[in-house]
């Protein structure tokens, strides 16, 4: 007995399933668009700290799509930090933000606001564990060196803020297939 011959509705059912299966491999990438707002501090930069810090977020597989120097204004730093307007540390953390230019970064991957924190550390240096950011390279918490988003929401907020659309670059990940399945 040979092959048998498959009906017309067999057919569809086949094309169906093909279907259904592009889209549970394509639900694997949900989320990979996620994106974070990074800041590599005054402190940061001075202290030649912006090639570690682009390194561990590419290594990690995160997509740089903006980067730029800047010294940041006053109107800036104060929208930035609105919510902590009035904490005791305000004015010293506007002095500290506006002391020198800041490298402001947007980056990509999935769940890449809550990694992003887990690589920095705690706001406190002194609770931050070795292996981050913040626990390798500072020690106090008016010295942090880098800055990052701590929900989606304010990713949103601050990545609009810091950013123009047309800085924002999109393009291919080539290595993608290598970093998500
Ligand atoms: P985060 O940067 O870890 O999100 P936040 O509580 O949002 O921490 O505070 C923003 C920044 O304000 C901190 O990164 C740090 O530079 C500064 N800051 C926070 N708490 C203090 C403090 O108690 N003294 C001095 N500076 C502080
Ligand atoms: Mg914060």
């Amino acid at each position: 007995m040979g092959p048998k011959k498959r009906s017309r509705r067999e057919l569809h059912e086949l094309e169906d399933l093909v279907a259904k299966h592009a889209r549970i491999e394509e639900s694997g990438w949900t989320g990979v668009n996620e994106r974070t707002f990074i800041a590599v501090k005054p402190d940061g930069v001075q202290r030649r700290l912006v090639g570690e810090i682009v390194r561990r977020f590419e290594k990690r597989g995160f997509k740089l799509v903006g980067l730029k120097l800047l010294q940041a204004s006053e109107d800036l730093l104060r929208e930035h930090y609105w919510e902590l307007r009035n904490k005791p540390f305000f004015s010293g953390l506007m002095h500290y933000m506006s002391s020198g230019p800041i490298v402001a970064m947007v980056w990509e991957g999935l769940d890449v606001v809550k990694t992003a924190r887990k690589m920095l550390g705690e706001t406190d240096p002194v609770n931050s564990l070795p292996g981050t950011i913040r626990g390798d390279y500072c020690v106090e918490v008016g010295r942090n060196v880098i800055h990052g988003s701590d929900s989606v929401e304010s990713a949103q907020r601050e990545i609009s803020l810091w950013f123009r659309q047309k800085e924002l670059q999109c393009w291919e990940d080539g290595s993608k297939h290598w970093i998500y399945n």
